[in-house]
C-alpha cells in the first residue's frame, strides 16, 4: 500500500534495490586477443574450422559446464574409509558433475585432439585454446586433465607398446565409456621438491616380470583416476637400493584391478586444502601395489620430465584462463554497478585499475600461447633447435611467471567487487583460494627458477644465445612501427642489462647464480612478453589496444636481475645477512 511505497524497510520488505549479478558470456566471443591470436596463425581454412568449434564450445562452457563446475564446488569429494560391515573399502566419492566432467572432457576431445594431430603442428595450440576456454568452469577437473596429457606425452615419448599402448588408447578416447585419467604420484612425505631426496618408495621384481610397490604417497591429487605414474627405487636381490636420481625409475599402474579392488592401496586420508577442493587428494599406503617398469632403471626423474613439462603448461593455461576470467566478470559487474552518481565503469580508476590487469593478462597470454606454438611444431618435428631451446626455457619460466601473477590478479579481481568479492556465495572467493596452488604444485617459484638455470647449464648456455636472438627478431619486426619504438628501446635496454648480469654473473660461480635465479626468471619473462606484446602489436590487423597494451607494458621494470644495482643481494655476504635477517629475534 501507499505508506509501504514511501518508507521502504518495513514488514516484510527488504528494501527495493538488488544488485544484478556479473554475468558469464561466450568467453571464445568476448576475448579478443584468442581471436586475433588464432587468426595471425593458423592457416585460414584450419581457422575456419577452429573458430567454429570454440564459438560452439564457448556456448557449452557458459550453459553447461559452468554450472557442473559450480555443483563441484558445492559437492565435495569424500572418503569412504569402510563399509557398514567394517570391511576397509577406501571408497573416494566424488559428485555427479565431477562424473559428467570427465564424459564431457572425452567427448570434446580435450585431451584427444592433441595426439590425434589433425591440424598437424597447429593441433597443441588448439587444444590449449579449448582447455583455456574450459578451466576456470571446469570445477578444477582441468587437473586431472592435465595430467592425463603428461601421461599420455610420457606414453608417446617411450614408446607405446605392450601395457603401455592400451593405457594410450584410453588416455586419448572420445569415447566416454573407455576414456580414463591419470595421476602423477611424485611427492612423499620427506620432499615434494626433492624428489631424489624424498622417495622412499621401493620396487620388488616379480616373477611375472611385474614389480610390487612399498611406498608412501603424500600428495596424490585426483585420487579417482584410473592410471598413474610413479617413481620408485628397484631393490636388488641383496635387498639394496641405490639412493639419489640415478636410483629413481618410472611406473605405470592401475589403482583398480577388472573387480574395481584397489591395487594393493591404501587411501589414507583426503586433504583438508585450502582450495582445489573439488579434486579429491590423498595420501596413499602403497602395500603391494602390482606395477610395470617403464623407463630404463635410474632414469625415473629424466622420463617422468615429459609429465612435468605438459602438467607445467596447463599449469600456466590455468593461471592465464583464471584471470581473464576474473577481469571478463568484473568488467561486467563494472558496467552494472552504479555508484557516486555512475556506474564504476566511469570511473576511471577503477578502469585503470583493471587495465592494468588486463595488461598483465594478454601478456601472460601470449607466453603461454607461444609455448603451445613450440610444443606444437615440436610434436610434429617441425622445431628448430632453436624453437626446442625456447620451449625447454619457457615452459618453467611460464609457469613460475604467470602463477605469481595469478594470485595478484585474481586478488585485485575480488576487490573489482567490493565486499561481494569476499562472500564465498558467489563463487568468486574460489578462485582465489584456488590460484594459490599454482604456485606451489608441479614446482615451486625457487624450484623452478633453478630449472631455468638449469636449462641454461645443461644446454653450455645455447639457451640463452636462443632467448637473445629470438626476442631480437621479434624487436627488429616491432622496431618498423613509430608507435612502438620507445617500447621496443625500452626492451633492449633491459637485454642490454641482461647480457652485462650474465656476464658478470658467469665470472662469480653457483652461489651468486642461484640467489640470483629468481631475479633472472623473472628477467627472462618479462623481456619475453615484451617482446611478444611487441610482436603482436606489429601485426599488420593489430588494433589500438595491442599496442597500448605492449607499451604499457614496456614500461616496468623488464630487468629486475640488473647487475650495477642489485649485485650485492647476490653475494656471500648477502647469504649471511638475509638468514640475520629473517632470524631475528628467533631462538633458532
Ligand atoms: O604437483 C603435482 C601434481 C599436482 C596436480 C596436477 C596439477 C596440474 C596442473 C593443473 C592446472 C589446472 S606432481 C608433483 C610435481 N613435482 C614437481 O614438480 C617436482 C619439483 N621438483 C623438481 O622439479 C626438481 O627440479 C627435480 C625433482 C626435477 C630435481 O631432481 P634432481 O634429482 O635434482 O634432478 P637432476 O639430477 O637435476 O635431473 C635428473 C634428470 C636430468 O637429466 P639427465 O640425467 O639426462 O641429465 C635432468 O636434465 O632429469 C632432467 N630434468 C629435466 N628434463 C630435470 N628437470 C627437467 C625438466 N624440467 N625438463 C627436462
Ligand atoms: P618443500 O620442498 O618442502 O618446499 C618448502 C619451501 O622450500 C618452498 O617454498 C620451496 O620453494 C623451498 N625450497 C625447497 N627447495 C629449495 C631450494 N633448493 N632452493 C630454494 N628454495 C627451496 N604431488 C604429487 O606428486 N602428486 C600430486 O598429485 C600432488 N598434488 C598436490 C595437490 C595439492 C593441492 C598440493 C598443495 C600439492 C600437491 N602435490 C602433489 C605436491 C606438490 O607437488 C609439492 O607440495 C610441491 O612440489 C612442493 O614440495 P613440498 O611440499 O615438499 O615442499
Amino acid at each position: 500500500d501507499l505508506e509501504e511505497l514511501k518508507v521502504p524497510f518495513i514488514r516484510t520488505h527488504i528494501g527495493n534495490f538488488f544488485q544484478e549479478k556479473p554475468h558469464l558470456g561466450n568467453q571464445y566471443l568476448e576475448d579478443t586477443l584468442l581471436q586475433e591470436f588464432l587468426k595471425r596463425h593458423l592457416p585460414p581454412k584450419i581457422f575456419f574450422e577452429v573458430d567454429q568449434d570454440l564459438q560452439r564450445f564457448g556456448k557449452r562452457v557458459t550453459e553447461e559446464i559452468d554450472i557442473l563446475g559450480r555443483e563441484c564446488e558445492l559437492n565435495l569429494p569424500r572418503l569412504e574409509q569402510y563399509d557398514s560391515w567394517g570391511r576397509r573399502v577406501d571408497h573416494i566419492i566424488t559428485c555427479p558433475a565431477w562424473k559428467r566432467m570427465k564424459e564431457i572432457a572425452s567427448e570434446e576431445g580435450l585431451i584427444a585432439e592433441a595426439y590425434e594431430r589433425r591440424y598437424s603442428t597447429w593441433s597443441r595450440v588448439y587444444q590449449v585454446a579449448k582447455m583455456y576456454l574450459y578451466t576456470p568452469s571446469s570445477g578444477f577437473f582441468s587437473c586431472p586433465l592435465a595430467m592425463t596429457d603428461g601421461a599420455a606425452k610420457v606414453i608417446e615419448t617411450l614408446g607405446k607398446s605392450g601395457i603401455l599402448e592400451e593405457a594410450y588408447k584410453h588416455l586419448i578416447s572420445r569415447d566416454p565409456k573407455t576414456f580414463w585419467t591419470s595421476g602423477q604420484w611424485m611427492t612423499e612425505r620427506k620432499g615434494g621438491s626433492d624428489v631424489a631426496g624424498g622417495t622412499e618408495t621401493i620396487a620388488r621384481l616379480q616373477p611375472d616380470g611385474s614389480y610390487s610397490l612399498n611406498g608412501f604417497k603424500w600428495f596424490t591429487s585426483a585420487t579417482d583416476s584410473d592410471m598413474t605414474l610413479t617413481l620408485g627405487r628397484v631393490m636388488n636381490a641383496r635387498g639394496q637400493t641405490q639412493q639419489g636420481t640415478k636410483g629413481l625409475s618410472l611406473f605405470y599402474l592401475e589403482i583398480r584391478d577388472e573387480d574395481q579392488k584397489l591395487n594393493g592401496i591404501q587411501v589414507q586420508r583426503l586433504k583438508d586444502k585450502l582450495g582445489t577442493r573439488q579434486v579429491p587428494t590423498a595420501e596413499l599406503l602403497l602395500d603391494g601395489t602390482k606395477a610395470y617398469l617403464i623407463s630404463e632403471e635410474g632414469r625415473g626423474v629424466a622420463s617422468i620430465a615429459n609429465m612435468l613439462t605438459i602438467t607445467r603448461i596447463h599449469n600456466t593455461i590455468y593461471a592465464v584462463a583464471t584471470m581473464r576470467r576474473v577481469i571478463s566478470l568484473g568488467r561486467e559487474y563494472a558496467s552494472k554497478r552504479f555508484v557516486f552518481g555512475k556506474l564504476i565503469k566511469d570511473h576511471p580508476l577503477h578502469i585503470q585499475t583493471m587495465a592494468r590487469m588486463e595488461v598483465q593478462t594478454r601478456g601472460a597470454f601470449l607466453l603461454l600461447m607461444e609455448v603451445s606454438r613450440l610444443l606444437g611444431l615440436e610434436e610434429n618435428n617441425m622445431a628448430t633447435v632453436q624453437d626446442t631451446y625456447i620451449l625447454r626455457l619457457l615452459t618453467p619460466l611460464a609457469k613460475l611467471y604467470t602463477g605469481k601473477q595469478a594470485m595478484a590478479v585474481v586478488s585485485e579481481g575480488l576487490e573489482c567487487f567490493g565486499g561481494q568479492g569476499y562472500m564465498e556465495d558467489t563463487g568468486l572467493p574460489a578462485m582465489l583460494r584456488d590460484a594459490q596452488v599454482l604456485t606451489i604444485w608441479e614446482g615451486t617459484t625457487n624450484i623452478l627458477s633453478l630449472d631455468v638455470l638449469r636449462s641454461v647449464t645443461k644446454s653450455k648456455g645455447d639457451v640463452l644465445t636462443a632467448f637473445f636472438s629470438t626476442v631480437q627478431g621479434k624487436l627488429d619486426l616491432a622496431s618498423t612501427v613509430p608507435a612502438l619504438k620507445l617500447s621496443v628501446e625500452l626492451t633492449k635496454s633491459a637485454l642490454d642489462k641482461l647480457r652485462v648480469f650474465i656476464r658478470e654473473a658467469t665470472l662469480k660461480g653457483p652461489t651468486f647464480l642461484e640467489l640470483a635465479a629468481r631475479d633472472f626468471a623473472y628477467s627472462l619473462a618479462r623481456i619475453y612478453i615484451g617482446s611478444l606484446l611487441l610482436e603482436h602489436a606489429a601485426w599488420e590487423r593489430s588494433s589500438n589496444t595491442d599496442i597500448y597494451s605492449a607499451q604499457r607494458w614496456c614500461e616496468q621494470d623488464l630487468c629486475p636481475v640488473d647487475y650495477a644495482e642489485k649485485a650485492g643481494s647476490y653475494t656471500s655476504e648477502a647469504v649471511l645477512m638475509d638468514a640475520s635477517l629473517v632470524y631475528d629475534g628467533s631462538p633458532l
